[in-house]
């Protein structure tokens, strides 16, 4: 399979996240990236290929252009206002009943228009590390659009809970969705993205609402209990183009695999010509932020199923952040996957 990776993923660093009251240390770091690289040299994968660029097309196709200039620009209206000491981070969110029509002026505004997290820092090196996860997605798609049968994007900041027009839960630019879209313009007539990381792909969800052209699912904690909390229940259908299947804290291999046949056996239905994989690890039992209770060996049973649809496939990368497993977890899907032919 192969590997699209850009070392500018480092230039994501954040300072601080706003976890259960206090500022801690990032979970969403680069040394998750280098577990995985390490892991995968060891285990004789071939050598990573850097992105090509394809400038802002691939990501002005799923998000508004207007928030794409945000990303690029809110950096340096932080240090006009604040300085460079602090990681840039949102503390105000519009609630029903205020105003959407009006972007404020002020970077502490502006921050929290385009958001829907404190959990999300904005640096120095954001706009650069997004945009290499993003062109490291579409080389991908693009890979395996001129003829491979899979590739995965070893890329972060991670993308799903991206939105047309905003970021958080780590995300900045939907890496998933620029690949799902870049197959719709490369003549696929219908695609399924399937998102397998423990939070609910939000960002997704919302990006495809309504198309019947791109079928999205995510199996996920429900967000009663989990983050992003304010949308992924199974009653979010829209229109027959999204199936949400949320599942209850601790759930392991046994109770994960219907779920999963449910959500493959929806995608066989569709008939789709590609497959999009968001492939977070944070589903593993020990994950420090997750409650899920798979097994380092579950992602290549997994796979094998996902594999076995025999599609044309681009993995992107997504949460997981056991770094002392993360690289391992990766290594089994991708394993797994390799295990299944291509349908001819
Ligand atoms: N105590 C991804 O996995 N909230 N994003 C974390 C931690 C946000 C996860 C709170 C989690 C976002 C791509
Ligand atoms: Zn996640």
């Amino acid at each position: 399979m192969d590997i699209v990776f850009s070392p500018a993923h480092r230039r994501q660093h954040g300072q601080a996240e706003l976890t259960d009251g206090r500022l801690v240390p990032v979970y969403e770091h680069p040394g998750r990236l280098d577990a995985v690289l390490e892991e995968l040299a060891r285990r004789g994968f071939p050598a990573p290929v850097e992105p090509e660029d394809h400038g802002l097309d691939p990501l002005v196709a799923v998000h508004d252009p207007a928030y794409v200039t945000f990303l690029q620009c809110a950096w340096d209206e932080w240090v006009a206002a604040h300085g460079p000491a602090h990681d840039a981070l949102p503390l105000s969110w519009r609630a029903p009943g205020m105003r959407e029509d009006r972007e404020p002026t002020r970077i502490d505004g502006r921050l929290g228009y385009w958001s829907f997290d404190a959990g999300t820092p904005v640096t120095a090196g954001t706009w650069a590390a997004a945009y290499s996860a993003a062109q490291a997605a579409d080389t991908a798609r693009r890979r395996v659009s001129a003829g491979a049968r899979a590739a995965f994007a070893l890329a972060r900041p991670p993308g799903h809970h991206a939105g047309s027009r905003f970021f958080g839960g780590y995300c900045f630019l939907n890496g998933a969705a620029i690949s799902a879209q870049g197959f719709r313009d490369a003549g696929v007539e219908r695609v399924a993205v399937l998102d397998v990381d423990y939070h609910h792909g939000n960002g997704t969800q919302q990006i495809f609402a309504g198309r019947p052209d791109v079928f999205t699912v995510s199996l996920h904690a429900d967000p009663s209990f989990c983050f992003p909390f304010f949308l992924g229940h199974a009653d979010e259908t829209e229109g027959g183009t999204h199936l949400n299947l949320p599942l209850p804290k601790g759930t392991d291999w046994p109770r994960y695999l219907p779920a999963l046949e449910t959500a493959l056996a929806r995608i066989g239905e569709q008939e789709p010509g590609a497959l999009v994989v968001s492939l977070g690890v944070d589903t593993w039992d020990g994950d420090p932020i997750s409650s899920f209770k798979l097994q380092t060996a579950d992602y290549r049973r997994m796979a094998r199923r996902i594999g076995a649809l025999g599609l044309p496939t681009v993995v992107v990368m997504e949460g997981g952040y056991a770094v002392e497993t993360i690289g391992a977890n990766v290594a089994e899907f991708l394993e797994g996957f390799e295990e299944t032919p291509a349908a001819t």
